[in-house]
C-alpha cells in the first residue's frame, strides 16, 4: 500500500494527500516533521536527506518533492483523467507547479509563519505586510489565468489545481485583509466541492 509521511499541517503534505483523495487510493499516512520528529532519525534521512516532508513508499518506490509525487501518482494512477492525456495541458499544468512552488509560495511562507507561528508580540509586520504585497500582485496574475478558464489548465481540473489550490486555500485562512480576486475566489469555491479537498479545506491552521 502506498505510504505517505508528513504531518497534514504542512502543505506541502497536503498536496499529496489532496491527490491521492482525489485518485481515490489506499494509503497509511505517517505521522512526520514539526512536533512529531521522525525526519532525522537514519531510516528517515535514507529516504529523503533533505529531511523534511513529504515522502512517499509506493511499493517500493521512494520519492520527495511534493509537487514531483503529485505529478507521479496522477500519472501512475490518473492517466487521462488527473493527468491530461494532451501534451500542451500538462506543460500548462506543470508550470503553474513551478510557479506555486518559485512563485507564489515564498510569499506565502513567510506571512503563514508570522501569522500563525509566531507569537504576537513577536511578530514583525513589515515581514507580514512585504508578503501580503508579494502575495497580492502573484494573486493577480492567476486571476487574469483563471478568467478564461475554469481550471488553471483549462476546462478540465489537473495537478496544477491542486498545487495551487493548497497554497490559496491557507492564504485565504490566514487572518489579514486581502484584496478582491473574483476569478480565484470563484475557482477556491469549485475546488473546495472536490473530494479529494476535503481533508485540506477542513484543516484549521496551525
Ligand atoms: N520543496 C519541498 C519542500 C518541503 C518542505 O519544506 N517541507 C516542510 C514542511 S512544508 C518541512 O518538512 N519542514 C520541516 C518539518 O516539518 O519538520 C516539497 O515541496 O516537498
Amino acid at each position: 500500500m502506498l505510504k505517505i509521511w508528513g504531518r497534514l499541517t504542512s502543505v506541502n503534505v497536503q498536496k499529496v494527500v489532496w491527490c491521492a483523495d482525489e485518485l481515490g487510493l489506499e494509503y497509511e499516512r505517517i505521522e512526520a516533521g514539526g512536533k512529531y520528529g521522525v525526519v532525522n532519525t537514519p531510516e528517515y534521512r535514507a529516504m529523503n536527506p533533505n529531511g523534511l516532508v513529504p515522502v512517499i513508499d509506493d511499493s517500493g518506490f521512494v520519492l520527495w518533492e511534493s509537487n514531483a509525487i503529485v505529478r507521479y501518482l496522477a500519472a501512475r494512477y490518473g492517466e487521462g483523467l488527473l493527468w491530461p492525456a494532451d501534451r500542451y495541458v500538462r506543460a500548462d499544468a506543470d508550470r503553474w507547479m513551478d510557479w506555486q512552488s518559485v512563485s507564489l509560495n515564498p510569499g506565502i511562507g513567510p506571512a503563514f509563519i508570522q501569522l500563525i507561528r509566531t507569537s504576537p508580540e513577536k511578530r514583525n509586520v513589515a515581514v507580514v505586510e512585504a508578503a501580503r504585497v508579494d502575495v497580492e500582485k502573484k494573486l493577480g496574475v492567476l486571476d487574469a489565468q483563471l478568467a478564461t478558464r475554469e481550471y488553471v489548465a483549462g476546462p478540465s481540473f489537473t495537478p496544477g489545481d491542486i498545487a495551487l489550490g493548497c497554497s490559496v486555500d491557507r492564504w485565504f485562512k490566514l487572518p489579514l485583509a486581502r484584496e478582491a480576486h473574483p476569478h480565484v475566489e470563484r475557482w477556491y469555491v469549485t475546488l473546495q466541492t472536490r473530494k479529494g479537498a476535503k481533508q485540506v479545506v477542513e484543516l484549521a491552521l496551525a
